[in-house]
């Protein structure tokens, strides 16, 4: 009799499991069935359209996560709001993704909406800007860049070319505030102003990564100050917008001029101010994650457990050296 009973439990037990795994591959298949047809499906939650590199960064994952590569991309744009991102990120919980990606707009902030992806048993991959978290189990890993990097090697030409300079005025256009872009590349220019001092930050303000922002800024400082010898754009966008106010003010800048740019993500836009001569020196940042992120993913679907971090080799562009072969053999 006992041992019917044990053998009774065990089938029980054994069938109970068996509809359990095959509910989770029915929710899988269904989800698939329903509407994916096999593809796995990637939610993305993109910071915005605040820049050119932001549009090169959505069209490398656009054209990597395509349906003829075997994805659906629900991709959906946050504005450059956190609030949006989190409920973007809810959202793909809802639908049941396969993976969630996320560029976070801010480093701040992001373990509620990522601990309900833990639960849920999407994988969360990281991507361009990092978070602040206690607990890195809330995401599978990060691609993107070394913004500190960026800025220390900005920072280095500053000292090469500036070197005879006593007395340096410092305008700092900053990015959006909070972001790991803006962190890092201020930390860079933080680090060197206390190396050098003779370096002055006559203004600082952000100009949130956009041209209209980064004009209005410059347009601000012009009116206050009459002496500048460089401007620390930590994007091209608002190098573009400062740009327009030295313009404006008839300043000259660049090579040939009173004030020279710095800007950071050598954007193909960018890159011809700098062959112009209209900015000094461009760091690059590059937005080309789609295929970054895609072998992460490949690893995922294989078993494999991907490096937690992964950052970008990246270059600079010197005015006085830069060619237009040195643009053309890029792609963005
Ligand atoms: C950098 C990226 C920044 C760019 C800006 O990886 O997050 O955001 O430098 C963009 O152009 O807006």
């Amino acid at each position: 009799m006992k041992k019917t009973i044990l053998l009774f439990i065990c089938a029980m037990m054994l069938s109970a499991f068996t509809l359990t795994s095959c509910k989770k591959d029915d929710n899988k298949a269904n989800n698939a069935a329903d509407n994916n047809e096999g593809l796995i499906v990637i939610g993305f939650s993109q910071v915005g359209a605040e820049s050119d590199w932001r549009i090169a960064n959505t069209k490398s994952m656009r054209e990597t996560f395509s349906e003829e590569n075997g994805y659906r991309l629900l991709l959906k744009d946050a504005q450059q709001k956190q609030e949006n991102q989190i409920q973007a990120i809810n959202d793909f919980i809802a639908q049941k993704v396969d993976y969630i990606v996320f560029a976070p707009v801010t480093e701040e902030g992001w373990d509620d909406a990522l601990k309900n992806a833990k639960s849920a048993g999407i994988p969360v991959i990281i991507v361009d800007r990092m978070i602040k978290t206690t607990d890195d189990s809330l995401y599978t890993c990060w691609v993107g860049s070394d913004f500190r990097n960026e800025g220390d090697v900005a920072v280095e030409w500053m000292e090469t070319t500036f070197k005879d300079v006593a007395d340096l005025k410092i305008v700092h256009l900053q990015g959006s505030l909070g972001s790991s872009a803006q962190i890092g590349r201020t930390e860079g220019l933080a680090a060197g102003v206390d190396r050098n001092s003779g370096w002055d930050v006559i203004y600082r303000a952000t100009g949130d990564f956009t041209q209209v922002k980064g004009k209005e800024v410059m347009e601000y400082v012009l009116k206050q100050y009459s002496h500048i010898d460089v401007i620390y754009c930590e994007n091209d966008n608002m190098a573009f917008g400062a740009i327009e106010a030295l313009d404006a003010a008839n300043k000259t800048y660049g090579v040939n001029g009173e004030v020279a740019i710095i800007s950071f993500d050598a954007t193909n836009a960018g890159l011809n101010e700098t062959l112009s001569g209209k900015i000094n020196y461009n760091v690059e940042c590059n937005p080309l994650h789609g295929p970054r992120v895609e072998a992460l993913i490949k690893q995922l679907e294989n078993g494999v457990t991907p490096e937690k971090l992964a950052f970008v080799e990246e270059v600079a562009f010197d005015a006085t050296t830069i060619t237009k072969a040195d643009i053309d053999a890029r792609s963005y």
